[in-house]
C-alpha cells in the first residue's frame, strides 16, 4: 500500500491527524521521542519540515531517528529543493498556488522532480494555499495571502488545485498562527473540491481542532504544538477530540 493510498483509507474512516516535527527546532533524538509520543497518541502519520533552516543534515538525521520509533509514515513537507531525504516514506509534491514567484509555484518542483524520480521516494501531490495571516511560510513563499474574509478566492484556488489533478488541498493559516483558517471558508471549500482537504496553522486546542473537523476538514496538521516541553496532554486532547467527532 503507498502512504496515499493508506491516508486516503484512514481518511474513509473519519478525519485524520497529522504531527508536524520542524528538523531544526530540535535534535534528532527528542524529534523521534515526540514523533513515538504522538504515533502512541494516535496520530495517523508523521510530517517533517519547515519553512526556515532545514538542511540535508538535519533532515536527514530527523528523519533517520524518527524511522527508527514509528511505524507511522513519515511524510517530508518540503520548503524547496535544496534538501530532500531518501529516509522519508513519501514527499508531499505541493505547489504554492497563491504565491507571486514561480520559484515557489513550480520552479523549485522542476528541480526537485529527477532527484525524487531518482530516490524513488513517493510522490503525494497537493495544491498548497496560504491563507491569512499566513505567518512565516507566507512570507518566505512570497504569498499573495487570501484575506480571512474572501472565500471564493480561497475557494477559486482550492478548485483550479482539484481540477490540475492535484490529489489534495492545504489550507495553511501559517504555523503558530493566532487564528486558524475561517470555518466557513473550510466548510465551504469542502463542499467544492472532489479530493481530501488538509487544513493547518494556529490549531492549538481540542476546541479549535473540534470545530475544524466539524467544519469538514479530513485531515488536521498541528506543529507548533509539539514544541512545548509539556505536549503530551494537549496533543492527547487534540487527537482525542478529533477522533471522537468521527
Ligand atoms: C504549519 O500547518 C502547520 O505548516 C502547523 O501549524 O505550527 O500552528 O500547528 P502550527
Amino acid at each position: 500500500m503507498t502512504v496515499k493510498e493508506y491516508l486516503l483509507e484512514k481518511m474513509s474512516h473519519g478525519t485524520i491527524h497529522m504531527t508536524l516535527i520542524d528538523p531544526a527546532k530540535q535534535p534528532p533524538e527528542l524529534a523521534a521521542r515526540i514523533a513515538a509520543d504522538a504515533e502512541e497518541l494516535g496520530t495517523t502519520a508523521i510530517m517533517i519540515g519547515g519553512s526556515t533552516d532545514v538542511t540535508q543534515e538535519n533532515l536527514d538525521k530527523t528523519a533517520l531517528a524518527i524511522k527508527d520509533e514509528v511505524k507511522v509514515p513519515l511524510i517530508y513537507f518540503p520548503s524547496g529543493a535544496n534538501a530532500i531525504s531518501p529516509h522519508c516514506d513519501a514527499i508531499y509534491f505541493m505547489s504554492m498556488l497563491n504565491s507571486r514567484d514561480p520559484q515557489m509555484i513550480i520552479r523549485e518542483q522542476a528541480r526537485g522532480a529527477p532527484i525524487i524520480k531518482k530516490l524513488g521516494l513517493e510522490p503525494i501531490s497537493m495544491g498548497y494555499i496560504i491563507i491569512e495571516p499566513g505567518m512565516k511560510v507566507g512570507e518566505v513563499g512570497k504569498a499573495d495571502v487570501i484575506k480571512r474574509f474572501d472565500i471564493d478566492e480561497a475557494l477559486s484556488y482550492a478548485l483550479a488545485a482539484d481540477l490540475l489533478g492535484m490529489s489534495m488541498v492545504y489550507l495553511e493559516a501559517g504555523s503558530g498562527a493566532d487564528r486558524p483558517v475561517p470555518l466557513e471558508m473550510i466548510s465551504k471549500v469542502r463542499d467544492t473540491i472532489s479530493v481530501p482537504l488538509i487544513v493547518g496553522g494556529g490549531i492549538k486546542s481540542a476546541d479549535i481542532a473540534t470545530k475544524i473537523v466539524r467544519a469538514g476538514a479530513n485531515a488536521v496538521v498541528t506543529g507548533t504544538v509539539v514544541e512545548s516541553d509539556s505536549f503530551r496532554e494537549s496533543l492527547r486532547e487534540i487527537i482525542t477530540s478529533i477522533r471522537s467527532c468521527t
